[in-house]
């Protein structure tokens, strides 16, 4: 393609070039960074280069934010929030870093003058997916909000070189594709190698006597990792605050290579260098099942190790002393997956810098907290004993010190209850000895939360019931929220313009100013543009959907959407039981009366996990039989979407009409998904699960669509015994749709196929489908007669939106702020741009 990037004349300096704001400064700049740092005439240049040189200009005008930052953190006397967590799910970078800095016109402007189209580059960009689902995501709105409100924080993670898999459809199955995303570069991250520390695996320990006769404890390794940081830089929306995401890859350590190499020993040195390296080569890719590996607990300790060894050197260099680090540090555990961060923080403190055991203790109690994120007690995490005994040694002797002291205060409080002492030991006994890694996380924090209303309450009641009886004052929730920058502002800028021009553009930052909304509830000039403006996002999706699933669909119908990880609990096959249920009323009555819809889902499952991708093929096969039927006559059809990602939420949300948050009630600890559609005008079908509970109080019983058990009543029919098998027989329509599904009649040739999704849920059904079925199946006859009134369904649409301030996750950053960091903004002033001082 050719363009005229290359073709301006101007006088600008070079220091202008890397800051200035104008627009022929910006063309001039893209102009040089595609000449000079991709190495490329415009004549020959791809969009691939464009995107980087469009990074590089992007980035160059961050980075005087960025070290203006670190310069004013590292000056002032502050309190620094560090948030470890192995996911980090950030989505694009360029898109969101002009937004936040307020750069995207110009820059949209600069690019349209260089003969190019803007929303073509920002596409080039890989979806960095270091992440599984709704975790990874939440930490990365997280940083936003950090940025945003100006709080001092930095994101401690992995750089993985592989992130989740590339999902594609071949005949209806999943198939997995290894994630390239650093192929071409990434233009995003300042690799530190000042920074790299070592990490210790391995070997034993042994005790010996300092030179006042005191005696220590000190761990041989048997290898050990370098820690090499990569740090991207995370802007604030509209602020000069830019903080760091510093995530580490491992490398092998010199010394291993160097004595292997000396002694000839070539393959020797080889595999240790490729041992080493495989601690950050890919992410995991299970979502609410933990992957009880060697390699995933090497991965667990070793970014926790290099990220609490980082603060502690910084915190030394700046105060040089340690007693005082809880006053500057507050660490937050993103699940339990960084909870042998309690263990490292102790061994660092007593081993290495020679604390006092009751001393060390005291400060890493108050410096962390842990954040819990499941309510499924197959997702808690626990790793076998002589697994850790031989990668982590001392780790091991210092959990067995910390539960011993903490069992017999146990002890003293409830004397004589043994039961009590092994519920809540950090070791389960019986059937092979298990580090619990949930108890380690709770019982060394002096914080711990749920990430909605319901989750916490189910967590002091049943998961940690144990602990809030001793620790009530420990308990706190913190509903999850999401960046309306990246998931309104970004993925939907017709609306949100239209948004500003009502009420002014200060709801970004505030989003409940979004109330004012309902001032123009009645303006027939709103509603109109409105409806506009969800019509033609519909109209985006349905051209992706063409353009990938080779699938028409009308944008008069009702979109119908269910993106998230496919997971049973999930109910995803609920959703289907449904359409299933739809097609066969046509099938009986091709003349039935129905409201167009179009069913659109995405997600991943695990590799691993069998009923998510038989869910997967399930619902690729009756999208093939109800598309390819004449008789359906574009009433229904069905969509899966491969591949789903933040990028193409963030086409995904801003089309959606109707959003299903159908969990069974209890299973869902808050969902995150269920607030991007709220917030983008979409309507929920939806249980009383997780923040659904709190999404409904929020915009009104009104305008909510709810159907099925509540978390009690599920536990109470579980109790007393719950058969599926007396739906089947009661209710006729699910009984044919689980037949036709048992029988083959979507899988030709391929007569059980699906055998075993329909006798799972007629011998178990763990999630209750078939209990809830008939109260889904009315409720959306419900959804399908709002649709019908065009007027009430805007009505509805609008109050949705209005009411949704409370889901921004500046919001539940606040919290976390003053109810568990203790930790103020920090202003951040620019000074002019000076290369001499520089
Ligand atoms: C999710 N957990 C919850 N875990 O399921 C969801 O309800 C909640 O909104 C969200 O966290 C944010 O709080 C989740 O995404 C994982 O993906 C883990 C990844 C590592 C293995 C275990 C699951």
């Amino acid at each position: 393609m050719q363009t005229n990037v290359a073709n301006q004349t101007s006088n600008i300096t070079v220091e202008d070039d890397r800051t200035g704001l104008s627009i022929e400064t910006l063309k001039r700049a893209f102009a040089d960074n595609l000449f000079y740092i991709q190495g490329k005439l415009s004549i020959l240049a791809n969009f691939t280069d464009y995107y980087m040189a469009l990074s590089y200009t992007t980035r160059d005008r961050l980075l005087q934010r960025w070290l203006q930052t670190l310069k004013v953190y590292h000056e002032q006397d502050i309190k620094t929030v560090y948030y470890l967590s192995a996911e980090f799910l950030m989505g694009r970078h360029l898109g969101n870093s002009l937004i936040n800095l307020d750069l995207y016109e110009s820059i949209e402007q600069a690019v349209k003058e260089s003969g190019l189209d803007l929303t073509e580059v920002l596409e080039q960009e890989p979806d960095p997916g270091l992440g599984n689902g709704g975790l990874g995501r939440l930490a990365a709105c997280f940083l936003d909000s950090l940025a945003t409100l100006e709080i001092p924080a930095m994101g401690y993670g992995i750089r993985y070189e592989f992130g989740i898999f590339n999902q594609s459809i071949q005949h209806g199955w999943q198939v997995e594709i290894p994630d390239k995303w650093l192929k071409c570069g990434n233009p995003w991250e300042v690799v530190r190698y000042e920074s790299t520390v070592q990490v210790k695996f391995g070997g034993h320990t042994e005790v010996y006597n300092d030179d006042r006769g005191r005696p220590h404890t000190r761990w041989i390794p048997s290898f050990t990792v370098e820690g090499i940081p990569h740090d991207t830089p995370v802007p604030g929306y509209q602020t000069n605050t830019v903080n760091t995401l510093r995530l580490w890859k491992a490398e092998a350590g010199e010394d291993f290579n160097f004595q292997a190499f000396n002694s000839g020993d070539y393959d020797g040195a080889v595999a240790t260098k490729i041992k080493s390296e495989t601690i950050s080569k890919v992410l995991y890719p299970n979502d609410n099942t933990p992957q009880g590996r060697q390699l995933r607990l090497e991965q667990q300790f070793f970014f926790v190790s290099c990220s609490l060894q980082d603060i502690i050197r910084r915190h030394l260099k700046k105060y040089g002393r340690l007693d005082n680090l809880a006053d500057h540090a507050a660490v937050q555990l993103n699940d339990t997956h960084p909870a042998i961060s309690i263990a490292e923080m102790m061994r660092l403190l007593v081993d290495d810098h020679q604390m006092f055991w009751d001393e060390a203790w005291r400060i890493t109690q108050s410096t962390f907290a842990y954040t819990n994120h499941t309510l499924m007690p197959e997702a808690l995490e626990k790793w076998g004993v002589p697994l850790f005994e031989s990668l982590l040694p001392r780790h091991l002797e210092i959990i067995y010190e910390i539960n011993h002291r903490f069992l017999q205060d146990v002890q003293t409080w409830f004397p004589d209850d043994n039961e009590l002492l092994l519920r809540l030991s950090i070791i389960e006994e019986g059937g092979g000895k298990k580090v619990r890694m949930a108890n380690l996380a709770t019982i060394g924090s002096h914080a711990v939360n749920g990430v909605a209303a319901l989750h916490t309450e189910l967590l002091k009641q049943d998961v940690l019931r144990d602990f809030y009886k001793l620790w009530p004052e420990k308990f706190n929730n913190k509903t999850n929220g999401v960046t309306p920058r990246r998931w309104v502002l970004l993925a939907n800028p017709t609306f949100s313009e239209l948004i500003t021009e009502k009420i002014g553009g200060s709801w970004l930052k505030h989003l409940d100013e979004l109330r004012k909304l309902e001032t123009f509830i009645d303006d027939p000039e709103f509603r109109d543009r409105w409806r506009q403006i969800k019509q033609a996002n519909k109209q985006k999706l349905a051209d992706y959907i063409l353009a990938h699933n080779s699938v028409e669909v009308d944008v008069n119908s009702i979109f119908d959407i269910q993106v998230k990880r496919i997971h049973e609990y999930k109910r995803q096959h609920l959703d289907l039981l449904h359409i299933i249920g739809l097609y066969l009323r046509i099938k009986q009555n091709p003349n039935i009366k129905m409201t167009p819809r179009t069913f659109i889902f995405g997600g991943k499952a695990a590799p691993g996990y069998f009923m998510a991708k038989l869910i997967i093929k399930a619902i690729n096969a009756v999208a093939d039989v109800v598309n390819r039927d004449p008789d359906v006559h574009g009433r229904i059809k069905v969509v899966f979407l491969a591949n789903f990602s933040a990028s193409l939420g963030q086409l995904i949300y801003p089309a959606a009409d109707l959003s299903e948050q159908i969990s069974t009630a209890g299973k869902e600890a808050s969902g995150t998904g269920n607030m991007k559609f709220t917030m983008n005008g979409a309507l929920t079908i939806g249980t009383l699960d997780g923040a659904n509970i709190e999404i409904r109080e929020e915009v009104g019983d009104d305008n909510f669509f709810l159907f099925g058990l509540t978390a009690a009543e599920v536990e109470k029919m579980k109790y007393e015994g719950y058969n599926p098998r007396d739906y089947y027989d009661s209710n006729e329509e699910l009984r044919t749709v689980l037949d036709r599904l048992a029988m083959g009649y979507f899988s030709p040739g391929e007569k059980d196929l699906f055998k075993p999704l329909v006798d799972s849920l007629l011998h178990h059904d763990d999630y209750m489908l078939l209990a809830d079925y008939q109260a889904y199946s009315d409720c959306q006859a419900k959804v399908s007669d709002a649709y019908q009134d065009i007027e009430r369904w805007t009505t509805m649409s609008i109050l949705n939106v209005a009411r949704s301030g409370k889901f921004s996750s500046d919001r539940t950053i606040k919290e976390y702020c003053d109810d568990i960091w203790n930790v103020k903004p920090v202003k951040v002033e620019l000074e002019p741009y000076d290369p001499a001082r520089a």
